[in-house]
């Protein structure tokens, strides 16, 4: 091990100060030289505390969104190699910036991170508040094989996915919402957008964005967004570590991909069910802006149209955003 990860490694280990007589006994360097590695440390981005006669703390461990912390996060798979994962301070859209990347040969595995996007992007073209240093925005390529019919099933993977990345980082109970947001106490945390690159009934990628709320606090939120988005921070009252939840969110991606291909979307589909927060409720389906349909969700068809129990009988919703029905007998969109 290098110094400068000896370092790391103390650092990381406790939550507490870590004495520069301990890290300079344990490097065998002077504690001069401990100062100037920790200054090394703190231009790449880690923001360490320095207190006299105390010794150095690494705040909020793991919060700094490189690659390396990113990487290093990761057990070895197809997601996120460490020369396939591209962080950025600030950048339009990761999704955009997939595109871009797919055009330079990247593919399979790629992972684009931002701290900030200036033109983040929900569906239909709707924006995606993305305020720097507060929030997880990021996009994956993948290429899997398949037509161009079944590739909706991979939102469903990745909406299970990162709501057990979300459980697994923070303990915090996440649910999905058709077709795939992410929904903690009845609010958005997350969003997902799909696209794809494809040739008629091929499909050579799919670019898959996703935004996480980490640590905004209300304010931070535009008023007219305050009532229906949260963020993980708000939920558990105490900030959280990006890269710990992106990690999780990632390696969740890789094992329900896996899973897709090795058993099949029934698989995907009991998980979704068991995360979701709409089955077995009262539903209404609004699409541009219009109702067009009230009824009770009951379950998730093979090409993940939301099945839904109406008095007519059983429709099938293709299209759309789902609204469940609060108990004073109002539908809130979220
Ligand atoms: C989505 O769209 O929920 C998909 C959002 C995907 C964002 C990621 S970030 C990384 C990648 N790069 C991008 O450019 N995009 C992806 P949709 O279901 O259309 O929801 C959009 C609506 O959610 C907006 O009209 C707002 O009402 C609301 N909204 C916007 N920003 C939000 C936020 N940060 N948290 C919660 N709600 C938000």
């Amino acid at each position: 091990m290098t110094t400068r990860e000896i370092i790391l490694q103390t650092l990381r280990s406790t939550d507490d100060f870590v004495s520069g007589e301990l890290l300079s006994q344990q490097c065998e360097i002077s504690r001069a030289a401990v100062w100037k590695q920790i200054q090394k440390l703190q231009s790449e981005g880690y923001e360490i505390e320095s207190q006299h006669r105390v010794g150095y703390r690494l705040v909020n461990g793991e919060d700094i969104l490189n690659q390396e912390a990113i990487s290093r996060g990761l057990p070895y798979g197809f997601l996120g190699k460490k020369e396939q994962i591209f962080c950025y301070e600030e950048i339009d859209s990761t999704n955009l910036e997939a595109r871009r990347l797919i055009l330079q040969g990247y593919g399979q595995g790629t992972v684009i991170v931002a701290k900030h996007q200036t033109a983040g992007r929900g569906r239909l073209g709707r924006h995606w508040e993305s305020p720097a240093g507060t929030g997880i925005w990021f996009s994956v390529i993948l290429e899997p094989k398949v037509d161009l019919q079944r590739t909706s099933q991979y939102s469903f993977v990745i909406a299970v996915a990162v709501a057990q990345g979300i459980r697994a980082a923070t303990g915090l109970p996440a649910q999905v919402k058709w077709p795939n947001d992410i929904l903690i106490g009845g609010k958005k945390v997350c969003g997902i957008l799909l696209e794809l690159v494809a040739e008629m009934r091929q499909v050579h990628q799919l670019i898959i964005g996703i935004g996480i709320n980490a640590n905004q606090v209300q304010q931070d939120f535009p008023e007219e967004m305050q009532m229906k988005a949260t963020s993980l921070a708000m939920e558990k009252g105490q900030s959280v570590r990006r890269t710990k939840v992106l990690c999780a969110v990632l390696q969740a991606i890789e094992e329900n991909y896996d899973l897709l291909e090795e058993k099949g979307f029934d698989a995907i589909r009991e998980k979704w069910m068991e995360l979701s927060c709409v089955i077995g409720r009262e539903v209404q389906v609004i699409h541009q802006d219009k109702s067009i349909l009230n009824g009770i969700a009951v379950g998730l068809a093979n090409d993940g149209a939301l099945q839904v129990k109406t008095k007519q009988g059983m429709e099938l919703v293709t299209v759309g955003d789902v609204s469940l029905r609060a108990a004073d007998g109002s539908y809130f969109l979220v």
